[in-house]
């Protein structure tokens, strides 16, 4: 059972709901299309993992008690100043699970928090596309074997259920990212629930260039391509340019995507403040454009949004581009699926404001937009 920890914004617009609106939400089928594996881990499981840790078996561990003051942040929350902080969150985690059998267990407890029922009675996801970076360990684990351990788990709930989605790192080297993307080819080519590449991790990190060979390799493989763009102000227009020409079927976050990319690859129009959003026309039109990963809670704790009257899912909305609801890391979170939900549905200041029928309109693009 989940035992999963919702604070912070989701949490603020959970408690303003009525039990009506609550039991609304539980009521859609929802599709979770961004969740990282390793920023999804409940904190019960990183305890688990944290107790069977040998720290001598690995090389330049770090100490059992540095990663118990990581899982304390986590549970009191990050407070990350800005989103360069985020990534170093990661390597505590990534000390517990470095070996094939703690990355099952870690997988394991990431489905069962989104697809099976938690406190409430209910599941958080119908249906997830989880992903994560294949991990290397010289002489413990192989990134093959790392995505054996995850794909295993990942095949056990059935393909109706969960799709598992290869990232590859903006800090690879272009020989890692090589191999990552073979490894992919191949093992859907075995019949293994791969549906498709993701590009993540620092968005400052990183050239454009060395990627896209890999992602075309990939999408002229059969793979679908998810790609973290816009994430931050400082990303420019060559790569946003660049990334989009690969013909993604979908985006993460798209942030700072210019009025002038979003009007030359979508067709965007500038739109006035109180423009009503479409989002019953825009829910048939699912497959005209790349359907846009929207994370609320990670935007405005990595403070890439300032409030959530000033996201950017409005000029999404406004101008009847698809977009999907999803969590990204709710390990810090802190959040859930419902409670990214929630932040449609409660009124402002404490949501979106929007509308029973809205609501209804993006889960069910968020369930059209999976890759399956
Ligand atoms: C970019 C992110 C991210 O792959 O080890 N990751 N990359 N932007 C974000 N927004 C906040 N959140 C997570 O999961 C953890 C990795 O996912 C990427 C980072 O590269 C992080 O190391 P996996 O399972």
């Amino acid at each position: 059972m989940s035992t999963r920890i919702v604070e912070g914004p989701a949490k603020a617009a959970l408690n303003i709901l009525a039990e009506d609106d609550i039991t609304f939400l539980h009521s859609l089928p929802k599709a979770e299309l961004h969740a990282h594996l390793n920023g999804s881990i409940p904190l019960p499981t990183l305890r688990i993992l944290l107790e069977q840790y040998q720290p001598d078996d690995l090389p330049n561990s770090l100490s059992k008690d540095v990663i118990e003051a990581q899982i304390r942040k986590f549970e009191e929350g990050v407070g990350l100043n800005k989103i360069s902080d985020f990534f170093s969150l990661f390597p505590a985690v990534y000390a517990l699970t470095s070996s094939p059998e703690a990355s099952s267990i870690a997988t394991r407890a990431v489905l069962d928090d989104f697809l099976e029922p938690g406190l409430d009675g209910h599941p958080q996801a119908t249906y997830i596309e989880l992903r994560t970076t294949p991990r290397e360990i010289p002489g413990k684990m192989s990134r093959r074997e790392y995505l054996e351990a995850v794909l295993k788990e990942v095949e056990a709930r059935g393909r109706e259920s969960a799709g598992l989605i290869v990232s590859l790192d903006r800090r690879m080297t272009s020989e890692v990212m090589h191999e990552c993307v073979g490894l992919a080819i191949q093992l859907k080519s075995e019949g293994r629930p791969i549906v498709g590449i993701d590009l993540c991790g620092d968005p400052q990190a990183g050239d454009v260039e060395n990627f896209k060979p890999h992602l075309t390799q990939a999408r002229q493989a059969g793979l679908r391509l998810t790609l973290h763009i816009a994430e931050i102000a400082e990303t420019s227009p060559d790569e946003h340019r660049a990334l989009l020409n690969l013909g993604p079927s979908r985006l993460g976050h798209a942030t700072f995507l210019p009025p002038s990319i979003r009007e030359h690859y979508f067709g965007h129009v500038s739109v006035s403040e109180d423009a009503p959003a479409d989002v019953i026309t825009m829910s048939r039109r699912v497959a005209d454009k790349p359907c846009v990963e929207i994370c609320l809670t990670s935007n405005l704790l990595c403070k890439t949004v300032p409030d959530l009257q000033a996201h950017h899912i409005r000029a999404y909305l406004k101008n009847s581009h698809p977009v999907s609801i999803c969590t990204d890391d709710t390990l810090p979170f802190r959040t859930s699926l419902l409670g990214e939900y929630a932040l449609l549905l409660a009124k402002p200041p404490h949501g979106l404001g929007l509308s029973r029928e809205e609501v209804v309109a993006i889960a069910r693009m968020s369930m059209d937009s999976r890759f399956i």
